[in-house]
């Protein structure tokens, strides 16, 4: 398999993708969305390659899951054209970004494509995403460190049901999410307990193409339903501290998502994408049946970023 080529990072954008004061509005808030965006060019690479995605991806739902991973054999997820979605994953500007925010040791441990149909898209319930079985504490530590990067595709705005977060609202850590089976207007079937998050401090995560939001664990976001005339996607990808266990013992994850289909979250691979593992259980042949040109993408990716993002 032939190993495509892999983004070019300016010195600038190694050491100024995210700002102290950013830094800073993440920890306090458990969101933050940096003033840089990645560069024109992988802007315009993000857009066509998603855009194939859906074209070569006929039906596509709200959620498209691990749209990192290509089709192949031996792989349960996944989509046509995984391969420059993988690209962007380990883009230096978001390794970067990533690499300011939870630190030197990075796993990049799952994506998501969430692509609102015009009129139709759904809402994303409240939540958090520290229901995730798979991401847990390493030793010693109070919480695991993980951020998601979520990438505008689109201009997302509120009429289009941009993501909202609830600044501050993960300071307590996690909050009980009640599950509503019966419910079939969002993309998801469960929503975080209410009482005693401020929804009237929600802001909105306003994004234009290329320019990104990352929020950690425990803060709550959801967004409103897409009833506008235009569609709201975005790409998101998770990075995770490798201090902390992608812990795979509980097996599959209950269904939850769009079509209440179960997510092989225990089966799905995951990549060092910079420093050094901390965890010596962290599992990184699990699910990387067919991915050999990935992985090797992903190790020259990291190898050249660990000097420059130390
Ligand atoms: O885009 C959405 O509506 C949901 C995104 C989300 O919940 C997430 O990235 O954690």
């Amino acid at each position: 398999m032939a190993t495509a080529a892999i983004f070019e990072i300016s010195p600038d954008a190694a050491g100024n993708t995210v700002t102290a004061e950013e830094v800073a509005a993440f920890e306090r808030d458990g969101f933050v969305l940096p003033k840089r965006g990645l560069d024109a060019g992988s802007t315009r690479f993000l857009i066509d390659t998603v855009e194939r995605v859906f074209t070569d991806n006929p039906g596509w739902p709200s959620i498209i899951r691990m749209p990192h991973v290509p089709i192949r054999d031996g792989q349960t997820e996944g989509v046509i054209g995984g391969e420059d979605i993988f690209r962007i994953a380990i883009h230096p500007t978001l390794v970067a970004a990533a690499r300011k925010l939870i630190g030197p040791n990075l796993i990049m441990w799952g994506g998501e494509i969430f692509a609102k149909p015009a009129g139709t898209g759904k809402a994303t319930p409240w939540h958090q995403d520290c229901y995730n079985p798979a991401v847990k504490a390493g030793p010693g530590r109070p919480h695991p460190r993980s951020v998601m990067i979520w990438i505008a595709v689109d201009d997302v705005a509120a009429d289009n049901g941009c993501l909202r977060f609830v600044p501050g609202s993960g300071t307590n850590g996690r909050i009980e999410h009640i599950i509503d089976n019966s419910r079939t207007d969002g993309i998801l079937n469960f929503e975080v307990d209410k009482q005693g998050v401020d929804f009237d401090k929600a802001v909105n995560a306003e994004l234009e193409p290329g320019h990104f939001s990352c929020h950690d664990v425990f803060v709550v976001h959801g967004a409103n339903a897409n009833t506008s005339g235009r569609r709201r996607a975005g790409l998101t990808f998770h990075y995770m501290d490798a201090a902390d266990l992608y812990d795979r013992s509980f097996g599959a994850a209950k269904a939850a998502g769009e079509g209440r289909k179960p997510a092989p979250l225990a089966a799905r691979p995951i990549w060092l994408v910079l420093g050094e593992n901390q965890n010596a259980e962290n599992d990184f042949v699990t699910g990387h049946q067919n991915l050999a040109d990935l992985d090797a993408l992903a190790e020259a990716n990291r190898l050249r970023l660990n000097p420059l993002l130390s």
